[in-house]
């Protein structure tokens, strides 16, 4: 596959586990898995087109595991919108954490902090250059929010971290941010 059929099936793959399932006929476990054989099916893809997703993907954003009966099963590691318990245990962040976004969001995040929206959590980068990536994927000038998280975890808001290295947390109040 060239990198635009994969993308292109990473992001039908992230709908299918993240956002939409049941319009694909299908069922995740509590923590978000599905059967792999039962996501090739629904997308009509074969092993190695899905092989080639979860490997290749610039953020592992999909992870492959063999459940208790010896079947593998597949899940997005992060970005759920459909309420999935990821089973994430909380973890000391790094000092500081980073937040890319739009010029045209900033007043409304310095007047109430950053919200988790249709996800799960807020998503923080470990380094200004990621954060830079997620901003820029929105329309106008992309902005990069450091969020002083030694102060947040000092003060009793949990991380977690998910498997492809996005920090994650409820959400960010508007005094613990600058930039
Ligand atoms: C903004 C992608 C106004 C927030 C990326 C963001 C990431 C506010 C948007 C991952 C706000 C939500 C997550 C407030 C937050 N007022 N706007 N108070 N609080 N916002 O997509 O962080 O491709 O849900 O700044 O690479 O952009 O999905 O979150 O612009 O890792 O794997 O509301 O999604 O990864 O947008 O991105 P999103 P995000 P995947």
């Amino acid at each position: 596959m060239d990198h635009r059929a994969l993308v292109g099936l990473s992001k039908r793959m992230s709908l299918a586990l993240r956002h939409q399932p049941a319009q694909f006929g299908l069922a995740p476990d509590r923590a978000g898995w599905v059967p792999v054989e039962e996501l090739l099916a629904a997308l009509r893809i074969d092993r190695a087109d899905l092989d080639a997703v979860v490997a290749g993907n610039d953020k592992q954003r999909f992870a492959v595991r063999r459940g208790g009966d010896g079947d593998e099963r597949i899940r997005a590691n992060q970005g759920h919108s459909i309420p999935v318990d990821l089973e994430l245990t909380p973890c000391p962040p790094p000092a500081r954490l980073y937040h890319g976004t739009s010029s045209a969001a900033l007043d409304s995040i310095r007047a109430s902090g950053l919200h988790r929206g249709g996800r799960h959590h807020v998503h923080l980068s470990p380094d200004e250059a990621t954060a830079r990536r997620v901003g820029a994927r929105r329309a106008g000038e992309p902005v990069i929010l450091t969020v002083d998280a030694a102060a947040m975890a000092r003060d009793g808001h949990a991380f977690y971290r998910s498997e492809n290295g996005v920090w994650l947390t409820d959400a960010v109040p508007a005094r613990y941010l600058t930039g």
